[in-house]
């Protein structure tokens, strides 16, 4: 249980942890916190220093400013093979509230991303088994066609391993050649980069119990090798707070640590002298890469232009499980704390990720807000329509304005700064826009 003591600032008293203080050294070193380290941040009572060391590492990584996108969310289909307990967006094709957009939908939707000045697409849907190949093509070829200069980012991994079935690629023993040529095929209709969503929490108890058919951590971190390999960047995502534990999270995070170390690696980063590789994890045993860290004092985050040799994951959103409408519902659910916690904990513990992002959409704008002084750099964008959870009382439309995005910011302490998809600085006059550089 986490005491909490409000008026104390970790500044003005002595430290209530200990244990702390040997991370704190640690961090201002910028060297690699091992699993136990973590498993001390999620422990102690002294949540205060935790959120203050994931705001040194921030700001050192990111200094003065905060990141913000004008962007759309397009979800096209509802329709899912699949029955994850956490989800609450997936329908039968019968069902109440099943839709499935179809081209003109998606056409009107791009004219509106060009008349408001998006930037970004970011288009993911169920596993309907009722779509051709040719649908995702066509969809992102008809975006393309209206409106050009907006980033197609799209297809989470699982959805990604379905098109391989679908389009008759997919081999069980070898799913990386399958969903190679599917990429290839998407990246030739505009493809620009992947979202992260699907990651949920890389451990087998927790696949069985919450999403037993869906694919597990070797599959969602092969489709991501291979889109690095192809030079697509990609995100990732942690759903956490249903049947998950705080160790698993470690864990969950470590495998998505050491897989970017690899790609880093492929992108000629130098291995780290301070380096520590952790014992006994079974999937990350099997990436073998030496370990990279960002987090020092005058590290060279990668830039975009790296891609073209391989790509790497720009952002991990820890996603905080919203219960109502699943089969999950009598779950609590994470409470604020708990969220602030896992937010610093992942950007400490993710030493070797450019990007920390508070989607603001679950966390809320407030939350999101305060995540910036707590190891976020980036708050998402203005969405617009949003279907895979909604806020108490909200329906699918769940916009926020540029400037609401931009007041919470500047209050933070921080300069916004509109980014594209890829992180580049964005100049902007009403909706034209052009990226800066
Ligand atoms: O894949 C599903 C998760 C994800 C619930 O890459 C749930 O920049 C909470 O991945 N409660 C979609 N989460 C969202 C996502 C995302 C969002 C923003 C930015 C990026 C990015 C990615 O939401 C799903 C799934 O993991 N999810 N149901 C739920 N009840």
């Amino acid at each position: 249980m986490t005491t909490l003591t409000p008026t104390l600032s970790s500044s003005t008293i002595p430290n209530l942890d200990p244990a702390i203080e040997a991370i704190r050294a640690k961090v201002n070193a910028g060297v690699r916190l091992s699993l136990d380290d973590g498993k001390v941040l999620y422990e102690t009572e002294d949540i205060w220093s935790v959120l203050e060391l994931a705001k040194i590492v921030r700001d050192r990584m990111h200094p003065g400013v905060a990141y913000y996108n004008i962007n759309r969310h397009l979800n096209y289909s509802n329709v899912c093979a699949l029955s994850c307990k956490f989800c609450e967006f997936a329908r039968k094709k019968d069902d109440e509230g099943a839709y499935t957009r179809d081209l003109e939908y998606i056409k009107e939707q791009g004219r509106k991303a060009v008349e408001s000045g998006a930037t970004e697409f970011h288009i993911v849907g169920g596993l309907n088994p009722y779509l051709p190949f040719e649908y995702y093509t066509e969809m992102l070829r008809s975006l393309r066609e209206i409106a050009p200069q907006v980033h197609l980012k799209a297809f989470t991994a699982v959805e990604l391993v379905h098109l391989a079935r679908i389009a008759k690629v997919y081999k069980r023993d070898d799913i990386k050649s399958g969903v190679r040529w599917v990429l290839e095929q998407l990246k030739e209709a505009g493809l620009g980069s992947l979202p992260g969503g699907g990651a949920e929490v890389f451990d087998e108890r927790v696949h069985k119990e919450a999403f037993k058919t869906k694919i597990g951590a070797h599959e969602w971190l092969d489709v991501h090798l291979v889109a690095h390999e192809l030079g697509l960047n990609t995100n990732c995502t942690m759903l956490y707070g249903h049947v998950d534990k705080q160790d698993e999270r470690l864990r969950h995070m470590e495998i998505l640590r050491r897989s970017q170390d690899q790609a880093l690696h492929r992108l000629g980063y130098e291995s780290d002298p301070d380096g520590y590789i952790a014992q006994g994890i079974v999937e990350s045993e099997q990436i073998t890469a030496p370990v990279i860290t960002l987090n020092k004092d005058g590290a060279k985050l990668p830039t975009p232009d790296m891609s073209a040799d391989g790509g790497y994951y720009q952002t991990i959103t820890p996603l905080p499980f919203f219960p109502d409408g699943s089969a999950l519902e009598d779950l609590p659910g994470p409470t604020g704390l708990e969220n602030l916690r896992t937010l610093a904990i992942t950007r400490l513990m993710l030493d070797n990720f450019p990007h920390v992002k508070s989607f603001w959409i679950m966390q809320s704008l407030p939350m999101a807000q305060l995540m910036l002084e707590s190891g976020a750099d980036d708050i998402d964008g203005t969405v617009v329509w949003y279907d895979i959870t909604k806020a108490v009382g909200e329906g699918t439309h769940q916009e926020t304005t540029e400037l609401d995005l931009k007041r919470a910011i500047i209050e933070a302490g921080y300069e916004p700064v509109e980014r594209d998809t890829l992180y580049r600085r964005v100049e902007r006059d009403g909706s034209d826009w052009r990226v800066e550089g």
